[in-house]
């Protein structure tokens, strides 16, 4: 039996994990937040010193995170998949793991916390179309009623108000999902859930918050036994927390922290008073093609992303979305050429060694494609222009949910009874899943140029 990594086996970190205390709670304790803000974390400790930088991360729905990190002492490793060998790096960031509700509250509530970061998904928000709270929603229904949130939102203004009783100092709230104007649409979902369960200096607490915007960028696929087996192979011991990740990572940040922070610009990190235009690109152009190669990657029978990309039909598709309807609705950062990073996309996309699955990126499209397509749509429309290439995607994305045996997406039951009672032909099934209300408001639903991009896609997809 091969040992576990561990302090025994004396793993080479940037910092000492011994000598880290918690000053960052994470919600989403995923892949994501592992190959990238807990990377970051450590690094700007290795170059500042600082050992008050240990993350609590909190797991929401399972215990498989927490049951693979506790026997390693919360260490694990990254393997970096690039084009030469991989390598695998340890990282010691993670000084506690939670599994959501127990313990959450209170360590949001921890006075040595200042920051709080989010990767729960597009889906873990709980957001309705418009960007307010979904009162409808089951989980936030009980949590207003209930003293053990499960939600997100319900855990995060739990804590804030237990900050407030307890005179714990100001909190940072800082999603790293991907979302347009990520740090806008927290603020506004735990706003309104604190007014509709107020409680004792909550108000002044909510003052004193700051919810900055970020834009993230890393490739972390679901983790395999093979990957496991490779940093198994590279480390001397076995790793059951390992994840994967490309060897690029981007984090851009808006400079609005209501209290301390790890020093994340030291590990790369850029800190600026705009994050829109970097969002803007990075979700316009790189997940919107994510999206365009998942579904007609899937719909063609490619497994992976890098197979997608290598068809060259596809290639050319996702490079006529960039260019012929993505780069007129951008405004780049000042020296970002759009070309050199559209071209960079797709080859990371084609990296080979990542086996990033095409089902993975093609999952909970009710609430990517608004995020990172419809945007596109909307802009040139207005702009009197035919979203050929995005209405392309999304009619992918129509076929791929209306004959795929299973949809993972929180809105399958919708989207599957869309599909069934729809109408005959590809006009039929344009109509009932346009008339999904949380994905397509009733501009896009009632506009004849999108629907007959749409139809006449979805008709060439049928054949
Ligand atoms: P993952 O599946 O490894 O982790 C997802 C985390 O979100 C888990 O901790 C899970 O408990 C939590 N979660 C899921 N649904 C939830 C819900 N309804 N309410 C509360 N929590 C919920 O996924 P991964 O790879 O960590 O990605 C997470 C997010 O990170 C993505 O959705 C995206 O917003 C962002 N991201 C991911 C990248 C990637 O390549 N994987 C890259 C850039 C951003
Ligand atoms: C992907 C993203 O799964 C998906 O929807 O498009 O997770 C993508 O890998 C990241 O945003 C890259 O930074």
């Amino acid at each position: 039996m091969t040992e576990r990594l561990s302090f025994d086996t004396k793993p080479s970190t940037a910092v000492d994990p011994r000598e880290l205390s918690i000053g960052l709670v994470h919600l989403g304790l995923g892949a994501f937040h592992r190959a990238h803000q807990a990377v970051y974390t450590e690094l700007a400790a290795a170059a500042t010193g600082e050992t008050t930088w240990g993350i609590s991360g909190v797991s929401q729905r399972s215990t498989t995170v927490r049951d693979q990190l506790a026997p390693q002492d919360g260490l694990y490793s990254v393997l970096e998949r690039g084009l030469g060998e991989p390598t695998v790096r340890v990282i010691a960031s993670i000084r506690e793991m939670l599994v959501a509700p127990e313990g959450v509250v209170e360590r949001i509530a921890d006075p040595a916390v200042s920051v709080v970061t989010l990767t729960v998904t597009e889906k873990g928000y709980r957001a309705s179309p418009d960007g307010g709270l979904d009162f409808n929603d089951e989980g936030v229904k009980v949590d207003l009623a209930s003293a053990t949130p499960r939600t997100v939102v319900g855990q995060l203004v739990a804590g804030l108000a237990a900050r407030a009783r307890t005179g714990a100092g100001p909190l940072t709230l800082l999603s790293c999902d991907n979302l347009v104007a990520n740090g806008a649409v927290l603020r506004r979902l735990v706003h309104e859930f604190a007014e509709a369960k107020p409680s004792p200096g909550l108000a002044e607490q909510l003052e004193s918050a700051r919810f900055p915007s970020s834009m993230v960028d890393r490739i972390v696929p679901a983790t395999t036994d093979a990957d496991r087996a490779d940093a198994e192979r590279l480390l001397g011991c076995r790793d059951e927390g390992v994840v994967v990740a490309e060897p690029f990572r981007q984090w851009v940040i808006e400079n609005d922290f209501a209290a301390a922070r790890p020093a994340w610009e030291r590990a790369g990190a850029i800190l600026t008073d705009d994050v829109a235009p970097w969002e803007r690109v990075k979700l316009r152009m790189l997940n919107a093609t994510h999206s365009l190669l998942a579904y007609l990657g899937a719909l063609k029978g490619y497994a992976t992303i890098a197979e997608a990309v290598r068809d060259e039909e596809l290639f050319r598709q996702a490079l006529d979305l960039m260019t012929e309807d993505v780069v007129p609705t951008l405004d780049p950062p000042a020296d970002l050429d759009l070309t050199t990073y559209g071209e960079s996309v797709l080859e990371r996309f084609a990296n080979p060694a990542l086996k990033h699955r095409t089902a993975q990126v093609a999952m909970d499209g009710s609430v990517k494609l608004p995020v990172r397509l419809l945007g596109t749509v909307r802009d040139r429309l207005a702009a009197g222009a035919e979203p050929r290439h995005a209405a392309l995607a999304v009619a992918a994305w129509m076929r791929y949910v209306s004959t795929a045996e299973a949809i993972d997406d929180p809105l399958a039951d919708r989207l599957r009874a869309a599909v069934t009672s729809a109408k005959a032909g590809p006009a039929g099934l344009v109509d009932a899943l346009l008339g999904v209300e949380q994905v397509f408001a009733a501009d896009l639903r009632d506009d004849t140029t999108f629907r007959a991009l749409l139809t006449t896609h979805l008709a060439e997809l049928s054949r």
